[in-house]
């Protein structure tokens, strides 16, 4: 571990979190267990090996769904409001780790300690959610058309909910599902992104501890830090009811395909393409900060990362001209120093993916006005660094109708706001998207049914940065999923109508007389 590493105190982190030189991958519950091959964590800070973990072999699997498959069996019977007292707890014991896992968050997986903090903060946000939601798990009542009849709907668990996580987020989403899935009533298993495997094991130590203060059977939380063979097997599973997925458009593609034909349920939250329109009647500081935060925050690589400015003709070059100014004063580099601005992309793999996006943008035709670049030097040591950058394109190159998870912002120029709106939704995605905008006729069009097509749509707010409550998630290639707000615990839970009937007569619906 480098001098510099050691003065942001990781070696402690890694110790107050549980994290040992060699880990075990596969734990549900108090036991961690772990019979396949064996990966290295490497930090993008700095290159250095962080830790080993055994990963999960298929005899593992078949442990976890069985624990998972019997926990379940005891914890549906406790009443959801003890079960939002678990979670309560979780959330508790966040805030107690918060600075530990935030730094381990940007440490492993690369984003400032800022945003690290701000995500183990939509873990708590989540767990409070939860906790007030599992009073309010209500369906409706009818009036039924039959007298001395009662009619209601109720929702009862699915049973072992599967969560498959992206790298960027490498904590929050899982809290995001099991906080939820766990009031209603459901057990999880976890499969992270083998990208950051001692986030998943740093958060399923936390959650162990929870566990075991609450006697609760071991299975209501499990994790499996696996490769995608075991991935393939919890998609395949017949056992689990639900994957909730977050990763590309293109294994999504494949993850819903696979549940489907098995009549399981999925959440799906995939790639995100997202803009901000920029119109004459802006307030254009807020546009540039929104902007360049949505472009380079988490060095480019959120779902809701802002990938394309539509700007109207008449404020054009003076946007472009603030960004390039704006991006010429962003500090890159230890992503710990809070001094920095834009850390390291996760690995070498991304970075050789924004190399590749910005020669095939340029093949095309793009215009770069702050050239991208991989840095270099002291400092850059890990080959993981990279320079945003700002092109002027088309709408219609492919680089730009695809996600390119690092800090490529493209300019668009519009003339009127319904072409603004149509150059917008003019991708296969449909996650996130903005106007900027101080004038109402502009804002509520943007948000009418000839507006935005995308899952989230915002006034005077970037791309990025949606807080837990509303429901987050995206439409067409997006995959269609919500999580982590509004009502979206429905999706964990089968509903349920009931009629009872309190007469001595059996009345037929519809008016059917069967007479005997
Ligand atoms: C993601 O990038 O997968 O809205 C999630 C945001 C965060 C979540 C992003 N709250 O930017």
């Amino acid at each position: 571990m480098s001098k510099k590493v050691k003065d942001f105190g990781i070696e402690k982190t890694l110790k107050n979190l549980g994290i040992k030189d060699e880990n075990k991958g596969t734990s549900t519950g108090g036991k961690y267990f772990a019979s396949g091959t064996t990966i290295e964590s490497y930090s993008p800070v700095d290159g250095n090996l962080i830790a080993k973990v055994k990963t999960s072999g298929a005899s593992d699997y078949d442990k976890v769904l069985e624990a998972a498959q019997n926990a379940f069996k005891e914890f549906r019977l406790i009443p959801a409001p003890k079960r939002g007292e678990i979670v309560r707890q979780l959330g508790q014991k966040l805030r107690q780790y918060k600075n530990d896992l935030g730094k381990l968050v940007s440490y492993e997986m690369g984003k400032s300690l800022q945003e690290g903090l701000g995500e183990v903060q939509e873990m708590i946000d989540i767990c409070d959610f939860a906790v007030g939601v599992s009073r309010q798990l209500h369906g409706y009542t009818m009036h039924s058309e039959r007298p001395g009849h009662r009619m209601y709907e109720q929702y009862h668990p699915l049973g072992v909910v599967g969560i498959i996580t992206a790298f960027n987020f490498p904590v929050a989403v899982w809290s995001w599902n099991t906080a939820l899935a766990w009031i209603c009533g459901n057990v999880t298993i976890w499969k992270p992104s083998e990208k950051t495997p001692l986030c998943a094991i740093a958060c399923q130590n936390i959650m162990n501890e929870v566990l075991k203060e609450n006697n609760l059977p071991e299975g209501i939380s499990s994790v499996l830090v696996a490769d995608h063979e075991i991935g393939q097997k919890l998609v395949d599973d017949k056992r689990v009811a639900l994957i909730s997925f977050t990763g590309s458009t293109r294994v999504g593609r494949m993850v819903s395909a696979n549940v489907a034909q098995r009549f399981g349920k999925s959440i799906l939250e995939l790639g995100g393409n997202n803009a901000i329109i920029i119109t004459q009647d802006a307030d254009i500081n807020m546009s540039i900060i929104g902007a360049v935060f949505g472009a380079v925050g988490t060095a480019g690589q959120r779902c809701t990362s802002t990938r394309r400015l539509i700007i109207h003709e008449s404020v054009y070059d003076e946007v472009k001209n603030r960004l390039v100014k704006a991006y010429g004063q962003l500090k890159i580099g230890n992503p710990l120093d809070e001094s920095n601005h834009v850390g390291p992309l996760i690995d070498t793999d991304a970075v050789n993916m924004y190399q590749e996006a910005i020669k095939k943008g340029k093949k095309e035709g793009a215009k770069f006005i702050v050239e991208g670049e991989v840095l270099k030097g002291k400092g850059y040591e890990s080959g993981c660094y990279v320079k945003p950058c700002i092109a002027e394109v088309k709408n219609s190159y492919e680089i730009v109708q695809h996600e390119t998870f690092a800090p490529i912002l493209y300019l668009i120029k519009y003339k009127t706001l319904e072409e603004a709106i149509a150059i917008q939704n003019d991708v296969p995605q449909g996650l996130s998207s903005a106007i900027m905008t101080q004038n109402l006729r502009e804002a509520e069009l943007f948000l009418s049914h000839a507006g935005s097509d995308c899952g989230i749509a915002n006034v005077n707010i970037g791309t990025s940065g949606a807080e837990i409550g509303g429901a987050f998630g995206g439409e067409k290639e997006t995959g269609g999923g919500r999580e982590s707000g509004s009502d979206v615990w429905k999706y964990y839970m089968r509903r349920q109508t009931n009629t009872i009937n309190y007469t001595t007569n059996l009345p037929l619906a519809q008016g059917i007389k069967f007479d005997l």
